[in-house]
């Protein structure tokens, strides 16, 4: 019976539909066993919100992972998306080497920037620890923002394929096995991603809507390991998360004032749906 057993390792922003709030929901959806290790405590995300708590877990994770190690517990796939700390993420990188099965998948989202910007509480030693994390990565799921800070090419809002394909170059000198890239967009009202496999390059293209969401990423991601973990290929899993990201971005639009994440909810049915497809 398909029952994969995944472990994702991002915060719990309490308020605010990002991070853990999706991922456990989303992957829960696809059918997967869906075990969660938080990086931090957060009040809300730090997009939008002033005065947000900060609990960082960092050091509760080498004994988290020592008793899962005690206790013969493994994944058959380890999703991180954001992290706490810098030191933090020799702690995952730990426990991708210690309960990630041999043959299990692992899935980094390297969720510390958006639309130019580092988010807030990260700098460079954070980045360049991520790039240590890609490393690892048999898939890494970044934006444009995310994808020119690991690689250190410059970011720009009007590309062509051919920057496109220099950062992916750069991503896979990294060390990072395959690519799916968010967000990219070749043609007025219209976006994409490019789905690198084994050097093969893809890409799914969709309207782009008018309004955006926060919290889009976490959301795209998670679907994307579900898909991903379900059997899909990577092409189909990274169209269905596509996909299913929109109706989120469509049925948000509906709300008035909903604006600090993206209604999941009440179109994962439709998540469900294009899985059985
Ligand atoms: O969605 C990415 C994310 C996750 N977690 C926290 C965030 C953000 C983006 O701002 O602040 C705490």
């Amino acid at each position: 019976m398909f029952y994969p057993k995944i472990l994702t390792i991002q915060d719990i922003s309490c308020v605010g539909q990002c991070s853990l709030t999706v991922a456990l929901p989303v992957i829960s959806a696809c059918g997967a066993e869906t075990c969660v290790l938080p990086s931090a405590v957060l009040s809300t995300h730090t997009a939008g919100f002033s005065g947000y708590t900060f609990r960082d877990l960092t050091e509760d994770m080498p004994a988290i992972n020592a008793h899962w190690q005690k206790e013969g517990i493994s994944f058959d796939a380890v999703y991180t998306g954001y992290l706490g700390s810098t030191k933090q993420i020799d702690y995952v990188a730990a426990i991708l080497d210690t309960v990630k099965k041999p043959d299990g998948v692992t899935v980094i989202d390297p969720a510390m920037a958006d639309n130019g910007k580092l988010y807030p509480g990260f700098d460079e030693a954070f980045v360049e620890a991520m790039k240590s994390l890609c490393a690892k990565a048999d898939y890494v799921v970044p934006n444009l923002t995310e994808a020119c800070l690991l690689t250190g090419i410059e970011y720009r809002t009007d590309y062509d394929r051919a920057y496109v394909d220099s950062i992916l170059t750069a991503l896979l000198a990294l060390g990072a096995k395959n690519v799916i890239f968010t967000g990219v967009s070749y043609a007025e009202g219209k976006t994409g991603v490019v789905v690198l496999e084994n050097g093969v390059y893809a890409y799914y293209e969709h309207d782009k809507l008018p309004n955006s969401c926060h919290g889009t990423g976490d959301i795209y991601a998670s679907a994307f390991v579900g898909a991903l973990v379900r059997g899909k290929s990577a092409y189909d899993a990274a169209r269905i998360a596509a996909d299913y990201t929109v109706e989120c971005i469509k049925e948000t639009a509906k709300l008035d004032g909903h604006w600090y994440g993206a209604a999941f909810e009440p179109v994962l049915g439709k998540l469900i749906g294009m899985l059985e497809r």
